[in-house]
């Protein structure tokens, strides 16, 4: 499937500066910033800075660099908010079955409470 991604979508105008957002960590290729509307204490979304609609259109279509970056941005997120103590969860919702709301690649990374059981 191609994907075409919306310029005008919320992640694009943070990444472009357009709108606010408090950020945890920015890299060459990647920005982690708290979900505004937090599902846990620590609710942290990673994206990349490239313009990705979902984890298989990134991991289909993104360099090398930006790969390696991506990860090891949600490795050190998650070793700044300290999540490895409690435990976390990690979520890429895509598309509609997915139920994503923003159409830019985005990681959640939730933890600071017991999350209960996901898949059933
Ligand atoms: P989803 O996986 O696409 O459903 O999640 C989108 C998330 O983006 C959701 O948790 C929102 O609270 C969050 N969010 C945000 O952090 N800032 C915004 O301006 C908007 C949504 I709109």
């Amino acid at each position: 499937m191609a994907y075409t991604y919306d310029d005008e979508n919320i992640f694009a105008k943070i990444l472009r500066g357009e709108i606010p957002n408090q950020t945890v960590l920015e890299t060459d290729h990647s920005l982690a910033f708290r979900d505004i509307y937090p599902q846990a204490p620590t609710h942290v979304l990673v994206i990349p800075k490239g313009k990705y609609v979902c984890y298989d259109h990134f991991a289909q279509e993104a360099t090398d660099a930006e790969i390696l970056d991506y990860t090891r941005t949600i490795g050190e997120v998650c070793k700044m908010e300290g999540v490895a103590d409690g435990g976390f969860r990690m979520i890429a919702n895509a598309g509609e079955a997915g139920v994503q709301e923003v159409p830019h690649l985005h990681v959640h990374i939730l933890a600071g409470r017991p999350l209960g059981r996901m898949l059933q």
